[in-house]
């Protein structure tokens, strides 16, 4: 542990009147203000270069901040489960967001509880299935939203009028004023929807920064080059993947008519400008990097504030001394580092968290301390603070001693990090890795490529020396630690989920097709042999160009209502295309999914158009001729091995995208022909009736050669 000699000074004015005093209370109470996404680079108590925190500064000049806090997993819902339950993910179940987290092992607020704590949440909670251990609980319902959120209890969904960040803090302040049992000790996990994605601020800030330019990162305009190959396939970019909700081009849909209005004097202008400025290449980069920050701080900015209104309550009601105030953010964020947003990767900027932590009496205020500890650490740090025994079988270590002062001397000297949503969201490949306080060794498994960087030399980890010899010793020793945590933590037992299959790999077979052969009232049968028969509605099977035909009319679509597995399109390269003969300028072909993951054929005022959405990130193609209406026209799609999107009228490509994206996880609504069913799956109103005749439906798990693709498309 290291203190600045300035906090000393300092902390040698403050300590005889609250430090010496109280020595080491027992069972203090436990305040957990925890946050979603947010980065230590915009607290400046880490040294922000683009913000203020006064608050939280607060808190740091009043207890420790940690400059080595790390996440074993970088991602909301597996960063809740691990201090939930003091364990990795391989061993709490949840491993990545999708999962449903099991709330009946155990976990520490029961454990509290049963050690004669009252305890409570409020906000974000995001692990699916009810909170168990609190005795009152009340949360956002899976994300959340900011404006007017919608907050849920065991028996009633309430939507309270106002701004997230504000009403999570009231809730926490109603629960401690008049919920809790005063003659108990409290835990209070306080938890906030800020500052997450789409980074809507509160009316009050949506003009805050207005006249000022935020710094840029170093690394804004990184290449990739000397990273892992799949650095430069995320979907996380600030140039490519943000879309208009995150840039506030278009508006909130759950905002009232006042908060409307506040909005549009803000964001309206600033958009005007926006678009008369007809910004391209790095200035487009530019502002919407500027947009984006600026609404993250501004979010930032309401943490912050009622930050102090939690602090003053405590202040005011004879709290503060006796209870330990924790501040933390579920994992880091991407700043504009590395050109991206969001976060997954084992890289500093979202491996770490902030954590503040101020304990009157025990913890020397203004302290730091450079330890490596981890949010595997949390639970057993609270439970040693309510001087509840630590079960066994949790996996991290109180740090306790950390926050009086003492370094234990065996304590850790590596961390651990596991990273498994692969596929999903922006597309980060499965990794897992160590870091000492000097080295950083990642292994990519599914592709099996590595990365070692040297944190001293290279801080902002822009060139991997793995394959450089002066460091084969390094790797050596490395990754025999990696092999000693991988036991230490049992994660060489747990088996994982398969990867989704090697783009290259996969054969090219039709998986579908309708040629109207062998249909029945109610189904279109499947001639592929693998038997995606289709159900319909309000579609006729008339004589067509050459065989049968659907005719749709304005209300039918056939579907394929079951999710069969082996429909879906993740990271699949595919070919998918149909005859038809329209009779309107708009209709859908075929549709899969939805805006989030998903991909669409259809006709836009006569326009041919291919949709592909990856983690909402919208690709699209658009022909430069419309189709002529009442004539048969063969139009088709591709996306390649490499994502490569190309559109395809009667046998020709008409238009490519050749940094498109692969539909990057399982899309949620049915596989459709003559509309979209569900949400769309592209940039139009679903359903989008098609009217006219479509036939020879077909889908392919690969792409077709020039001339297969010119058979399928001869007149
Ligand atoms: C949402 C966001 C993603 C984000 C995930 C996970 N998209 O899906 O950008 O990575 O949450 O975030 S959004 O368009 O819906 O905002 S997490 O905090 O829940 O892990
Ligand atoms: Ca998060």
């Amino acid at each position: 542990m290291r203190m600045t000699s300035y906090l000393l000074a300092l902390a040698s004015i403050v300590l005889p009147a609250s430090w010496a005093a109280a020595a080491s209370p027992s069972r203090p109470n436990i305040l957990f203000i925890f946050t979603d996404d947010h980065a230590r680079h915009a607290i400046s108590a880490y040294g922000s270069k683009i913000n203020q925190t006064p608050q939280l500064d607060r808190l740091a000049r009043e207890g420790m901040l940690f400059r080595n806090c790390f996440c074993t997993n970088s991602i909301c819902g597996p960063s809740r489960a691990v201090i939930q339950t003091g364990k990795h993910n391989h061993i709490n179940g949840m491993i990545h967001n999708g999962v449903r987290f099991d709330g009946a092992q155990q976990t520490f607020p029961k454990l509290l509880q049963k050690g004669g704590y009252t305890t409570a949440l409020v906000g974000k909670w995001h692990l699916q299935s009810d909170p168990t251990g609190f005795d009152y609980w009340e949360i956002l319902p899976g994300q959340g939203r900011y404006y007017n959120p919608i907050f849920e209890t065991a028996t009633r969904k309430k939507t309270y009028p106002g701004y997230a960040t504000d009403i999570t803090t009231d809730l926490a302040l109603e629960w401690l004023s008049n919920g809790r049992d005063k003659d108990k000790p409290f835990l209070l996990m306080c938890q906030h929807k800020a500052p997450h994605r789409a980074w809507d601020p509160a009316p009050r800030h949506l003009s805050l920064y207005d006249d000022v330019t935020i710094p840029e990162p170093d690394t804004l305009f990184d290449d990739y080059a000397g990273r892992v190959s799949v650095a430069k396939r995320t979907t996380m970019t600030i140039a490519k993947h943000m879309n208009k909700r995150d840039l506030k081009l278009t508006r909130v849909a759950e905002q009232n008519d006042e908060q409307r209005k506040l909005w549009d004097a803000a964001y309206g202008p600033k958009n005007e400008a926006f678009r008369t400025a007809n910004l391209t290449g790095d200035a487009l980069v530019r502002w919407k990097y500027q947009r984006y920050i600026k609404d993250y701080l501004r979010c930032v900015a309401a943490v912050d504030e009622n930050i102090g209104r939690m602090l003053d309550y405590l202040d005011k009601n004879g709290l503060a001394d006796n209870t330990v105030v924790m501040y933390s953010s579920d994992q880091g964020f991407y700043l504009g580092d590395h050109g991206w947003f969001d976060k997954r990767w084992m890289y500093e900027e979202s491996l770490s968290m902030p954590l503040i932590v101020r304990w009157p009496g025990a913890t020397r205020p203004g302290t730091t301390n450079t330890d490596l500890v981890q949010n595997l650490d949390f639970a057993e740090t609270f439970l040693d603070l309510a001087g509840v025994p630590i079960p066994d079988d949790m996996q991290g270590r109180s740090f306790v001693p950390l926050l009086k002062g003492e370094t234990p001397p065996d304590w850790r000297r590596s961390i651990y990090y596991h990273y498994y949503e692969f596929p999903g969201w922006h597309d980060v490949r499965r990794h897992y890795g160590v870091r000492t306080d000097r080295h950083k060794l990642i292994h990519y498994y599914d592709i099996n490529e590595w990365e070692l960087f040297d944190l001293k030399s290279d801080p902002d980890e822009m060139h991997s020396v793995y394959d450089d010899p002066a460091y084969a010793e390094t790797v050596k020793e490395l990754k025999a630690e990696l092999t000693r945590l991988r036991k230490q933590y049992k994660v060489d037992t747990f088996k994982e989920p398969p990867p989704p299959p090697d783009p290259r790999k996969v054969q090219l077979e039709p998986v579908l097709h309708f040629d109207m052969t062998g249909a029945d009232e109610t189904t279109i049968r499947d001639t592929s042999g693998k038997n995606h028969h289709g159900q319909r509605e309000h579609v006729a099977i008339v004589d067509g160009r050459r065989g049968k035909a659907l005719r749709f009319d304005g209300r039918g679509v056939v579907q394929i209502p079951h999710f069969p597995a082996s429909l879906d399109p993740t990271y699949r390269p595919l070919t998918v295309g149909a005859w038809c003969k329209p009779d309107a300028a708009d209709g859908v072909l075929v549709a899969h999914g939805s805006t989030m993951f998903g991909y669409s054929l259809y006709l836009k005022n006569g326009y041919p158009c291919f949709d592909v959405f990856a983690g909402a990130n919208p690709f699209q193609l658009v022909g430069p001729e419309k189709l002529p209406l009442e004539q048969w026209t063969h139009v088709a799609a591709t996306i390649d091995a490499d994502a490569r999107l190309a559109l395809w009228v009667n046998g020709q490509p008409v238009a490519r995208l050749d940094d498109g994206f692969h539909v990057n996880d399982r899309p949620s609504d049915p596989f459709s022909v003559g509309a979209d069913v569900g949400q769309p799956a592209g940039e139009y109103a679903a359903p989008l009736h098609f009217r006219g005749l479509i036939e020879d439906v077909r889908l392919y798990w690969g792409v077709l050669d020039d001339a297969a693709m010119r058979q399928w498309a001869a007149p």
